[in-house]
């Protein structure tokens, strides 16, 4: 059986204060959730710390955004696995459609950060998706097959069970536009197929989370398909109480 997970996806926002108040509320708010689900908050690098902090007598934990796939050095600007881990991160999102589109990642680039985390402990969240051509084109499904193979490409046995994915198409991703529940589904369903051609039984272990628009109000909707194991949420998850609610949805 594998539990519901909801992970906030900060991107590039917040200040101090309005993290505190933030994650406060989400702390106390946590107090009240089912163990059925499981929480976690990605903020930029340089708040991961704030974020540990606070969330230290909460069950909410705490991830990075993004994961430098050198170990140490001159890799100006770059964060890497072990800085992570310092600050008590468990989680990583990787391959983000705003990483690959803006700064150019790779499938190979984000093998490699996966392949990182992974074997730094860290369970990486591999980000997939379509864009609206893509999908007008008719190409959806074999176009996050192939970007979740690449991703996988770096690792091996048991390793493959230590990964969370992502299914975010590109047309919904903070634009107000949700794929229904049917479109999400349908996609899930296929990527739980490729997960269990490439390792017997992966696709039952994996988590799924949809990407996309998710909000208080289309939450249910979604978190009820069978193949859709909880969230990615950008936008919602910078409000206490969409974030709770969409929490409690997963559940
Ligand atoms: C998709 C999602 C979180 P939003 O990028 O990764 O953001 O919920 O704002 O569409």
């Amino acid at each position: 059986m594998r539990k519901a997970l909801v992970i906030g996806n900060w991107k590039m926002n917040g200040r101090l204060a309005a993290n505190e108040a933030l994650l406060n509320g989400l702390s106390s708010g946590a107090e009240c959730l089912s163990d059925d689900v499981e929480v976690a908050v990605c903020p930029p690098s340089v708040y991961i710390a704030q974020a540990a902090s606070l969330l230290q007598k909460s069950s909410i934990g705490v991830g990075a955004q993004n994961i430098a796939t050198q170990a140490s050095g001159a890799f100006t600007g770059e964060v890497s696995a072990e800085m992570l881990t310092d600050f008590g991160c468990e989680w990583v999102i990787a391959g983000h459609s705003e990483r690959r589109s803006l700064y150019g990642e790779s499938d190979q680039d984000v093998a490699l950060k996966v392949a990182k985390a992974v074997e730094s402990g860290i369970v990486p969240v591999i980000c997939v998706g379509e864009t609206l051509e893509e999908r007008e084109a008719g190409q959806a499904l074999a176009r996050v097959r192939s970007q979740l193979e690449a991703a996988l490409a770096q690792l091996e046995g048991d390793q493959l069970a230590s990964i969370v994915v992502a299914y975010e198409p590109v047309w919904a991703i903070g634009t107000g536009l949700t794929a229904t529940p049917d479109q999400a589904q349908e996609v899930h369903q296929v990527l739980r197929q490729a997960l269990n051609e490439c390792q017997v039984d992966l696709g039952d272990k994996v988590r799924i989370l949809y990407g996309g628009s998710v909000n208080a109000a289309n939450a249910d909707s979604l978190f009820a398909q069978p193949d859709i194991d909880g969230g990615l949420i950008g936008g919602a998850s910078l409000k206490v109480d969409d974030f709770l609610a969409i929490c409690r949805a997963a559940a």
